[in-house]
């Protein structure tokens, strides 16, 4: 079984994220997803407008994804690569060459041009204004 692994917040869930799921698991036939804890948001300096739990729970409804575990730490990635038999790791280009230490092999796939979570937020608080 060919095992992928990719890391993120997933927060305001869209279409983008979907798409990262779909071209990960197009290098293995397991894809687990380490979604970002609150207090590890706190240290990537990312704020997200829904919590652990939402978060974990919309990756957890995506059939394409098999595991979802918590992503608490920037140093976790080795050992999950290694505990889990990971043998590619996938993330959006935007970490070009921040993970080429890890021992997979290790895929940049171009980001979704798309409108992020941030407009969606500017998008949503004007609404909120109006
Ligand atoms: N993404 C994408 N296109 C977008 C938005 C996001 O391809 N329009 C990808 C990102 O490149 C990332 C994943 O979706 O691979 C999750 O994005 P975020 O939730 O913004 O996660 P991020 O803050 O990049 O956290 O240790 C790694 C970090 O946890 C990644």
């Amino acid at each position: 079984m060919k095992k992928v692994i990719t890391y993120g917040t997933f927060d305001t869930f869209h279409y983008g994220h979907i798409e990262i799921f779909r071209r990960a698991k197009e290098f293995g036939d397991h894809l687990t997803v380490a979604v970002s804890t609150d207090n590890f948001n706190k240290l990537k300096n990312k704020i997200s407008v829904f919590p652990f739990d939402k978060r974990k729970e919309w990756v957890e409804s995506i059939n394409l994804v098999d595991l979802v575990i918590p992503e608490y730490s920037w140093e976790q990635k080795e050992s999950d690569v290694i505990n889990y038999n990971v043998d590619t790791f996938v993330i959006g280009d935007d970490w070009k060459g921040k993970f080429d230490y890890l021992s997979c092999n290790v895929v940049y796939i171009p980001r979704t041009e798309i409108i992020s979570s941030t407009e969606i937020r500017k998008i949503l608080n004007g609404m909120a204004s109006t």
